[in-house]
């Protein structure tokens, strides 16, 4: 009997063209400097290494013993330029596949993968995805304050360190705590506690409040300043048309996260009420979060960033569905996305074509002297930097100064006890 030789081959692991190429090593370090980072290492038999970010905030360890005791065994004596390969390799080959903790998990190796390829390449990593589509990257920063008087402040100093664009969060009369709120003004850090600390919402007073800031904002800075604004998933889909609705006036660059996106069907409901422009995406984990939000045109940015939503290589996909809907980005870039993070975003944002904005919270001094990066900010705007890869590097010895350390994000509870969306 003749077997078709196409059941018979069998595949070994992918051999890399040249010996060099091959990985070597791949580990994960966790530190803690000022709060907790996950970060993949790889190197290859040349030498070179490549770094990404695997955090996921109060679920770090998840990320760490997936990558550990699943993903990265896997690519010793792979070819570290075959990234489409290994991607597909950890997407598929899981069986199980999506979701934020195993999405990290593959943007940090992925991400590693494309700063060693540039680095072989002589190249900024911005160059290699296709080479800078402007000069420099638009960003926003983050004023907050317990009243609309210290927010408008706030805002104010923003305006003044050079921002063009500024999201502004103020607590609400009556409510203790408020998301957005932070003790520190410059350097925002909401998991603040070993098990979640419990806050409370009412959004009929933040739907009253929340105009009021945004009226005094135009009426002190004019109407050139870009203004943004965050509803960290509080309201109904109806709560977040009002809220639309009644901030038009203000117009402003972006309302984020009005409501839980699992149902992106939602969202036709708010479109259909107002023409404030909307973002969603920072919890998402891959392209099939976005899809219909994208296809039909209920957004205008997507959030969907490298270290939540598969590293750049998915997300580049992300990117090119929404282009053909004239959709830009906008990536989350909190404080718990790492220097890593931001530095392999920035060469993303100086090269996509349809570049929206890039969130940039300030790390604390501790985070970056343990992440030297390239990236610089000037004016409201940063530049990732000309040097091979991402521009982004691990002190480790530095690192291990300090440890991991458990923290969680709050939980929000309504009024009467009703557990709700922090
Ligand atoms: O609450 O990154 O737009 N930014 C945000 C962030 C998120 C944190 C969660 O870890 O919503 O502040
Ligand atoms: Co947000």
């Amino acid at each position: 009997m003749k077997v078709s030789p196409l059941i018979e081959q069998q595949h070994d692991i992918p051999k890399a063209s040249a010996r060099g190429r091959e990985i070597v090593d791949a580990r994960v370090i966790i530190c803690s400097p000022g709060r907790n980072f996950v970060t993949v290492k790889i190197t290859t038999h040349d030498g070179i290494y490549g770094i990404g970010d695997a955090t996921l905030n109060g679920r770090e360890l998840a990320v760490a013993a997936y990558l550990n005791d699943h993903l990265l065994p896997n690519l010793i004596g792979r070819d570290a330029g075959r990234i489409e390969d290994i991607w597909q390799f950890a997407y598929r080959g899981a069986y199980w596949r999506r979701g934020s903790v195993k999405m990290s998990a593959i943007a940090a190796i992925d991400v590693a993968l494309w700063d060693i390829k540039a680095k072989m390449a002589n190249m900024p990593l911005y160059d290699l995805l296709g080479g800078a589509s402007r000069d420099k990257v638009l960003v926003y920063g983050h004023a907050n304050g317990n009243t609309i008087e210290e927010t408008v402040e706030e805002v104010g100093r923003y305006i003044d360190m050079g921002y063009s664009a500024i999201r502004a969060q103020t607590g609400v009369p009556g409510l203790k705590a408020s998301y957005g709120v932070s003790k520190d003004k410059l350097f925002y850090e909401p998991a603040d506690a070993e098990l979640p600390s419990e806050t409370v919402w009412n959004t009929h007073d933040y739907l009253t409040h929340i105009p009021k800031l945004f009226e005094k904002l135009r009426q002190d800075y004019g109407d050139g300043v870009r203004l943004l604004h965050d509803g960290h998933h509080r309201m109904t889909p109806r709560e977040a048309a009002q809220l639309g609705k009644s901030l038009e006036p203000y117009n402003l660059f972006w309302l984020e996260d009005v409501t839980p996106a699992e149902d992106q069907d939602a969202f036709r409901l708010i479109r259909q009420h107002t023409t404030t422009p909307l973002a969603v995406g920072e919890i998402f984990s891959s392209i099939w979060d976005c899809k219909d939000l994208i296809e039909n045109q209920l957004i205008d940015y997507i959030r969907a960033t490298i270290v939540h939503a598969g590293g750049i290589t998915h997300v580049r996909r992300i990117a090119d569905l929404a282009a053909l809907y004239q959709i830009r980005t906008g990536f989350h870039g909190a404080t718990d996305l790492s220097p890593v993070t931001m530095g392999a975003a920035l060469h993303f944002d100086l090269w996509v074509p349809n570049f929206g904005i890039q969130e940039y919270m300030r790390h604390t001094p501790e985070t970056d002297a343990v992440f030297p990066h390239a990236y610089t900010f000037d004016q409201g705007y940063l530049h990732p930097g000309d040097t091979p890869g991402h521009g982004v590097d691990i002190d480790e010895a530095l690192a291990e100064k300090f440890p991991y350390k458990p923290m969680q994000l709050p939980v929000t509870r309504l009024t009467d006890g009703t557990m709700w969306n922090w």
